[in-house]
């Protein structure tokens, strides 16, 4: 695996299912493979579950991690092409992504959409740039439009919790003060179209997420009725991907509260499992009743974060071998 990005990246779904299985049953049973590698984790933004899920991953492995916070303790980054910088940027990432390859064997970058210039979020221009300058295998840690590590965690709680073969999951917007990119959202919705589940995805209108993450998904503008029957109800918030109004890009068109999932929105699913990625904020997104309830799984979710991200590790250290 050369980078680490999409649904597709991981090849098999069902083969990466049960990889997952194995390596979270035995985490400490390929402490070898990683003999000897060194994973770098660079951090353009904050981070709580993917900065340390990605570190218990390596050191599961055997592979010693080292993590760079840009902004913080190095300095600041040119991620434009052709500028002069004669701004507060102090080093371009011309230089800084060879240096950074030849320090490791695989790189993770987490690297947020800016939301002011759709076309250079939505290229992945950052990402792409470790891709292209550092000749190393990189990985997705939350990068302009995409989230797989969550993705394939995400995926990987739903195949523990279901009880059905073919599970109703509902990915449904939910309110917050502040514009959030769409990566989460077109990740799960992309992983979700990969996996054998009935998908639907519900939001106010203006909202729509990129067909290339969607597909053919059900998009039910209303929200309860999406929510019926749901076996898991899939919350988070996202700007607006200027889809259907390119200049509305980044933008919060809505903070309506009706769409927070309280228990009048779980009384109408199949007694759902509720999801979330985390960070949340509480009373915003989900009722203090709902993430309390035991039909919340979020910390499992978050606890899966250190098995999708073995298992994508492991496969890049088994392609070095
Ligand atoms: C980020 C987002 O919505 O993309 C990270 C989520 C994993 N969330 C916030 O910035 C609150
Ligand atoms: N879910 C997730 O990626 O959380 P962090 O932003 O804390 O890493």
């Amino acid at each position: 695996m050369k980078s680490f990005l999409h649904a597709s990246d991981i090849g098999d779904i069902r083969k990466a299912l049960e990889e997952a299985k194995a390596v979270k049953a035995s985490p400490n049973a390929w402490k070898d493979l990683g003999k000897d590698k060194t994973i770098i984790l660079i951090f353009f933004n904050n981070s709580l579950r993917t900065r340390l899920s990605s570190q218990k991953a390596a050191l599961n492995l055997g592979m010693d991690p080292i993590v760079l916070n840009v902004n913080g303790d190095s300095w600041k980054l040119e991620t434009q092409m052709g500028v002069v910088m004669d701004g507060d940027k102090s080093e371009h990432l011309k230089e800084a992504i060879p240096v950074i390859g030849s320090y490791c064997d695989i790189i993770g970058v987490r690297s947020f959409a800016g939301l002011s210039d759709r076309e250079f979020d939505y290229a992945e221009t950052i990402l792409n740039q470790f891709i292209e300058y550092s000749g190393r295998p990189v990985i997705s840690l939350e990068s302009a439009t995409v989230h797989p590590c969550q993705a394939f965690a995400d995926l990987i709680t739903i195949e523990e919790y279901k009880t059905k073969a073919r599970p109703k999951v509902v990915l449904t917007w939910a309110p917050h003060p502040r514009a959030l990119p769409q990566a989460v959202p077109n990740s799960f919705a992309e992983w979700m179209n990969a996996a054998d589940v009935d998908f639907v995805i519900t939001h106010p209108e203006g909202y729509e997420l990129d067909p290339r993450f969607t597909g053919n998904a059900r998009v039910e503008y209303d929200q309860m009725k999406a929510l019926e029957g749901a076996d898991f109800v899939y919350a988070k918030n996202w700007s607006c991907p200027g889809v259907t109004k390119p200049s509305d890009y980044g933008k919060v068109l809505s903070q309506d509260m009706g769409w927070m999932i309280d228990s009048r929105h779980m009384a109408v699913t199949d007694d759902a499992c509720f999801m979330h990625c985390l960070p949340v904020r509480r009373n915003m997104i989900v009722s203090d009743e709902v993430i309390d309830s035991p039909r919340s799984i979020v910390i499992p979710e978050a606890a899966n974060r250190v098995v999708s991200a073995q298992v994508v590790m492991k496969r890049m250290l088994e392609d070095l071998q």
